[in-house]
């Protein structure tokens, strides 16, 4: 069998992937325009190509490298987990350590009575879990009809067919006879783009009222929980106002509905504190993590669980569970990233240096001529392009062309950026010092000034009808 190793020439590789390798939302006249990069290592916030080019990581990852990357403590822990037990299942009743460990420690950071962990593969399995969570919890309880789960339009909660169902990506829904039944999506509450004439705090408590009329609407004993990232970060990372959330959390405490905090992005340290829900002042039941878990070194994700789901739940048999629920390997080296996040105090650091650094000059993105809007909350900040900001006027071509447009010029100039339609998104590691956002931001506005320029002379700076 030959090796495939890093030292093969990149068009090689290129060839090799394009052959056999389906990639996730892609197509392959995008894959094959110019060839796909090819990543070779890592350190810290920069990534390495095939060509040697050095990468500066706006997303880490996919907004999951949060200590970074490189770090040996994580490999070591895995090659002895590896050899000491590579594998247990947790059925059966059987545990192993890590298994006991890390959700003694999940336990111990999550806030409230949320002391219960579900382990999963990743963020898709933990929603999907969750589904059958709390539909278990309610028919326990003698409500079987209480099985609605309502969501938003524009939220990211996974790829499988129940998570993606709880999404409320349109394109995603679109394909594979999705969404399943009971699952209800309201309004986003993204102000800039469907704020109309309202002040953004008028529409942060309409946007959260619709989750009252809808359970009026379906009725209260249908509706089993509401779940919703605390800042919504596929979907383009969308600040609500300050509105939404308590009264998001005064509906969900009055009709009994459980709430599910999806903290797959915002949780471990991403906002400035250790979960999302603390940043904003929600009080869920439930909390899908993965992602930062492991700092995406190994697949792991997890439901995290109050005392009373917790209970309920195990009077009966849940008839769910992995292979991999609770891997050792993953849950040793998830291990091994908290203790790293909490001992070298990374949260503490996004919060007093790098977050108060990263906003002043990304709130200062204004000023440019692209831009309309920029928010940003802890390390997970977007800016809204726009052809005319005080009308906050969406741009005459097809949407996300001018998003691409920038997204390129970022690639081009070594830094990865995300675009979600036509707003820009960045999601770095959070141990990125000020000297190294200092260096994204020469990167980031030498590329929308490339961006604006290629703009006007594609004649595109122009407003929607
Ligand atoms: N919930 C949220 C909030 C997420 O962001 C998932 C669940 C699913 O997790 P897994 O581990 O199954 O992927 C996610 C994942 C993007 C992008 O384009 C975002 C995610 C995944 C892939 C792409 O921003 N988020």
């Amino acid at each position: 069998m030959s090796i495939i190793t890093n030292h093969m020439p990149t068009a090689e590789l290129q060839a090799l992937d394009a052959a056999h390798h389906i990639h996730p939302f892609s197509t392959n006249a995008d894959l094959g325009r110019d060839g796909v990069r090819v990543i070779t290592r890592a350190k810290g916030v920069f990534l390495t190509d095939s060509e040697g080019e050095e990468i500066l990581d706006g997303m880490a990852g996919l907004w999951c490298v949060n200590i970074g990357y490189g770090r040996e403590e994580l490999a070591e822990v895995a090659a002895r987990q590896m050899r000491e037990l590579p594998f247990y299942n947790t059925f059966f009743k059987t545990t192993h350590v890590p298994a006991i460990a890390l959700a003694k420690k999940l336990a111990e950071l999550a806030p409230g009575d949320l002391n219960h962990v579900f382990y999963a593969g990743g963020g898709s399995e933990a929603n999907d879990t969750n589904i059958r969570l709390v539909r278990t919890y309610w028919a326990e309880k003698g409500k079987p009809d209480k099985n609605v789960i309502i969501s938003r339009k524009n939220a990211y909660h996974g790829s499988t067919v129940g998570s993606a169902s709880l999404g409320g990506m349109a394109p995603m829904h679109a394909q594979g006879g999705i969404p399943i039944p009971n699952i209800h999506h309201i309004n986003q509450p993204n102000w800039w783009a469907e704020g109309g004439g309202m002040s953004p705090e008028e529409f942060g408590l309409a946007r959260a009222r619709e989750l009252e009329e809808a359970i009026q609407e379906l009725g209260e004993d249908r509706v089993a929980a509401f779940i919703a990232e605390p800042v919504q970060g596929a979907g383009g990372v969308i600040v609500a106002p300050d509105s939404y959330w308590p009264e998001i959390q005064r509906i969900c405490d009055k009709y009994e509905i459980l709430l599910i905090a999806d903290e797959v992005i915002c949780g471990f340290g991403r906002t400035g504190n250790w979960f999302g829900s603390q940043t904003l002042g929600i009080r869920p039941h439930i909390m899908t993590v993965a992602k930062g878990l492991s700092s995406g070194y190994a697949p792991i994700g997890a439901s995290i669980v109050c005392d009373e789901v917790a209970e309920v739940i195990g009077n009966c048999e849940f008839n769910h569970g992995y292979t991999y629920s609770g891997h050792p390997v993953a849950a040793a080296v998830a291990l091994e990233n908290l203790r790293i996040l909490e001992e070298e105090k990374i949260i503490e650091h996004v919060r007093d240096v790098a977050a108060p650094y990263l906003k002043e000059k990304w709130e200062a993105l204004v000023d440019h001529p692209l831009v309309g809007e920029a928010r940003i909350v802890g390390m997970m900040g977007s800016v809204a392009l726009t052809p005319n900001k005080e009308a906050r006027a969406k741009f005459a071509s097809e949407p996300g062309t001018i998003g691409l447009i920038c997204r390129e010029r970022c690639f081009a100039n070594n830094l990865i950026m995300r675009h979600v339609g036509d707003r820009l998104i960045i999601s770095p590691p959070l141990i990125i010092t000020p000297a190294e956002i200092d260096e994204m931001f020469v990167r980031i506005r030498k590329s929308l000034d490339e961006a604006h320029a290629e703009i006007l002379r594609q004649d595109l700076m122009k407003e929607a009808a």
